[in-house]
């Protein structure tokens, strides 16, 4: 009999069994009759209605799993952007209909309910965000997955503006509890930090080191269910809480009082305590290494625990087990297993190594240098002194086959160290990921060339064809059928269904792209999904737009090399033209920003402050007659860009050429109908073969001109002095002119512009601003911008994380399907 036809479920899919059902739980579970439950408790009980069928297909996955002794790809990442999971669970379930139809019966609709879900906002932008999608397509793909990372009492920071400023706030997710997790004390685990080597004899008779004296620390297991679309594959995402081993020190509380006791306790719950808010910054502090360990080293157990169930032999692990790296943050995930095998299990040194280097595959996120993480052996020392003792006898082993291949090299062997030599030794995590995994990743085509090229050209030389590429995809699910209802549906109507599953599909829209009545329908779509932005715009932070503009979206981190600040600057040519120039024909723009800046980040928040401060003062000049209009939505996060996405007109994807890795953002936009103007960069040049270079405005610097730029000296002073309109507008912010009650305040933006410049915002004015009379252009000529806007989602079925994913799991994991 197969599996499939094994699985039969238990509970009535019909609209009056799901009423039942979301009854049943408002009464059970939730202690609440129809008459007195609010929206809240509503959303709760449609949504343990929703988990209840989806828990029966997680139960029937992990049996078919174990059943099987199928290899399992296992997904270690700090982060896991998930944002909200109603609407997701309702699709994947396959009850959207019905629930849809039993909530009418019942007073009710999915739309209102899906607004009382807190967004799940445990990472900071895209490298969170694609664990996120990539849990969603190995799921759909039928592949059998674990995601592991931490159970974060608090998420990313909630922003708020006041006066135009950035004011962080907690981000208590958790404080009325959350339908979707599942707690597994069963499954808690021990791990120890701190302490010190010692050297003991073992039942041997070896005299050996031993890690000794640590604290001890308990995690416990939290689990989402993560379920596949229109399979019934439902396979969970482990995230790991800490807590004291012993809820309370009795004996400290009899010595010294109930103070001593508790603090032992809150320091073992500081670990989850909170998502660090730095987008690719590391500040080398000891409780992010402890967050680290803390997580790998509980879900290593894990694993091994699951290995063991169905296997005898540790050879067979590679067979069995593969984990991926989400940039280095999980690093020490290599030395902890070498450290299992060889010390806690007695393996020699070489077979332990070969198991670990069949195991482990990294995927760097970035080239950015400050993103590069580095621990001071100090740290090391005090809080993993066993590992670092690993990591020196990993190096030694490592240098020696750099001389036996470039024998007398010292300048190989210092560039190829996991050890960096300097005043104090640093562990460079990115080199210890090279060494110790069998596949480095990056994350698009163009990304994987530099990472070649330029940050590992001496490994790339060391390890062919260890260096490959998987270019990032988004999920559809998320990104296109649950955020752009109308769309969805137009596309179903055109084509048929079956996209969901196969993005490729909507090549079929190609043919429609001239058919002037196809056209003014998608156009239609994307009218009505600017009305229901515009008022979210309206209600959030009281600017009235026009739908009928050009929505201009730029919704990321805030960064420098995102060049929010290059985008400020048109907006100010645009502005001045126009006040010089009051007939100027520009086709109407509504501006749209969304961001969060790392809390010490001052540069990026001094951008917000001026995006705010000048979009305040054109608001309001009645001159400019509604032509151009500012907003900055505050609190970006997934729930927000789902609204924001399927309304863009154009997405501004303007990094400086060779610094964003890839980008998703740009794919969702994309997908959504948006033209984008962007620069050479990451994924836009793969969005460029795909879409076409007449769909698309492609400007600023290439890597090369960037590179060769730098490398001449760039002097910002001589763009500005060269440029009148450049000149003009960088001083206008430099002025006091737009923060009049606050004197100086955006001073520090506009003498890096003219002094520093590090990401060629000047450089690369001219080029943008030109690029911009295109899209103005173009613009006013509908026929052409809708069927611009059509082949855009027409062509994006390469950047549906299901490719992608497909990629890892036959390309890096050796990973086959299991049917459930
Ligand atoms: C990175 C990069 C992005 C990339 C994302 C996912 O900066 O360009 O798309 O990861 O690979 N740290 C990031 O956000």
């Amino acid at each position: 009999m197969s599996e499939s036809a094994q699985f039969t479920s238990a509970i009535d899919h019909s609209v009056p069994g799901l009423k039942k059902l979301i009854k049943n739980h408002l009464k059970f579970s939730l202690a609440r009759d129809t008459q007195t439950a609010s929206r809240r408790d509503w959303w709760l009980a449609t949504s343990k209605a929703a988990q209840s069928l989806i828990i029966e297909r997680m139960i029937a996955t992990q049996t078919a799993h174990h059943r099987t002794n199928a290899k399992r790809v296992y997904y270690f990442s700090l982060e896991f952007l998930m944002g909200r999971l109603f609407s997701n669970s309702l699709y994947s379930a396959g009850i959207f209909d019905e629930i849809e139809l039993a909530l009418q019966e019942m007073g009710l609709d999915t739309e209102t309910l899906r607004k009382e879900e807190y967004d799940m906002a445990l990472g900071n932008g895209g490298l969170g965000r694609l664990a996120a999608c990539f849990l969603d397509s190995l799921a759909t793909l039928d592949l059998p997955a674990v995601g592991y990372g931490i159970h974060y009492q608090y998420g990313l920071f909630k922003q708020e503006f006041r006066n135009g400023h950035q004011v962080e706030l907690p981000d208590a997710w958790l404080t009325y509890g959350t339908p979707w997790e599942i707690v597994r004390p069963e499954h808690s685990t021990e791990v120890q930090v701190f302490g010190q080597v010692e050297n003991v004899f073992d039942d041997r008779g070896n005299y050996v080191p031993r890690w000794t004296g640590g604290k001890k620390i308990l995690g416990v297991p939290y689990d989402i269910p993560i379920p596949g679309f229109g399979t019934n594959t439902v396979n969970f995402l482990r995230l790991w809480e800490s807590r004291a081993p012993e809820e309370f020190d009795f004996e400290a509380f009899n010595r010294g009082g109930y103070g001593e006791a508790v603090r032992e306790k809150n320091v073992s719950e500081t670990i989850s305590k909170v998502l660090y808010p730095n987008d690719k910054t590391e500040s080398g502090k000891e409780l992010r290494l402890v967050q680290q360990y803390f997580f790998v080293a509980c879900s290593l157990r894990d694993i091994f625990r699951r290995f063991r169930k169905d296997n005898e032999a540790w050879e067979d692990f590679p067979e069995k087990v593969a984990i991926q790296l989400n940039d280095t943050h999980p690093a020490i995930a290599i030395v902890e297993l070498l450290r299992l095998f060889h010390d806690e299990y007695g393996m020699a040194w070489e077979k332990a190594w070969s198991i670990v280097t069949k195991t482990f595959a990294y995927t760097n996120h970035t080239l950015l240098p400050e993103a590069l993480e580095k621990w001071s052996v100090p740290l090391f020392q005090k809080v993993l002194p066993r590992h670092l003792q690993l990591i020196f006898e990993i190096n030694k082993r490592h240098l020696e086959q750099v001389e036996a291949k470039w024998p007398g090299d010292v300048h190989r062997k210092r560039v190829l160290s996991i050890i960096e030599e300097g005043h104090v030794q640093m562990v460079r995590m990115a080199h210890l990921s090279v060494v110790g995994s069998f596949s480095v990743n990056g994350v698009a085509a163009l990304h994987t060339q530099l990472l070649k090229a330029e940050l590992f050209p001496e490994f790339d030389e060391m390890f062919p064809g260890k260096f490959n590429n998987k270019t990032n995809g988004i999920t559809p699910r998320r990104w296109l059928l649950a955020c752009n209802p109308r769309l969805s549906t137009l596309i179903s109507k055109k084509i048929g269904t079956g996209w969901e599953r196969d993005l490729d599909k909507l090549r079929g829209l190609e043919q429609y792209a001239n058919d002037p009545d196809f056209q003014s329908e998608f156009m239609a779509v994307k009218h009505a999904n600017k009305v229901d932005l515009a008022r979210i715009i309206k209600t959030q932070i009281g600017i009235s737009v026009n739908p009928a503009a050009l929505f201009d979206v730029q919704i990321k981190r805030l960064h420098e090399y995102k060049r929010q600040h290059l985008n400020l600057l048109h907006i100010l040519a645009l502005y001045r033209r126009l006040l010089q120039n009051p007939d100027l024909d520009i086709a109407p723009r509504v501006f749209i920003f969304s961001a969060k800046a790392a809390p010490g980040y001052d540069l990026a928040k001094c951008i917000i402050k001026a995006i705010n401060s000048v979009g305040t003062h054109i608001n309001a000049d009645k001159r400019i007659n509604d032509r151009l209009k500012v907003v900055f939505l505050p609190n970006y996060r997934v729930s927000l860009a789902q609204r924001i996405v399927p309304a863009a007109d154009l997405s501004e994807q303007i990094s400086t050429a060779g610094k964003e890795a890839s980008g998703t953002g740009n794919m969702k936009l994309a997908l959504n109908g948006a033209l984008t103007i962007g620069t050479l960069d990451g994924a836009n040049v793969e969005i460029r073969e795909e879409v076409g270079e007449e769909n698309i405005f492609i400007c600023g610097m290439t890597v090369e001109e960037v590179t060769a730029l730098v490398k001449k000296g760039y002097r910002p002073h001589d763009f500005y002095m060269a440029n009148e309109e450049l000149r003009a507008v960088v001083d206008w912010i430099g002025s006091n002119y737009f923060t009049p009650d606050e004197p100086g305040c955006l001073r520090m933006l506009c003498d890096n512009l003219i002094y520093n410049d590090p990401f060629l915002v000047l450089a690369d004015f001219q080029s943008y601003s030109d690029s911009h009379k295109l899209v103005d252009a173009a613009f006013k000529d509908k026929p052409r911008w809708a069927k611009m806007a059509i082949m855009n989602t027409a062509r994006m079925g390469k950047f549906s994380s299901d490719r992608t994913i497909g990629q890892y799991a036959s390309e890096i994991w050796k990973l086959d399907p299991v049917k459930v």
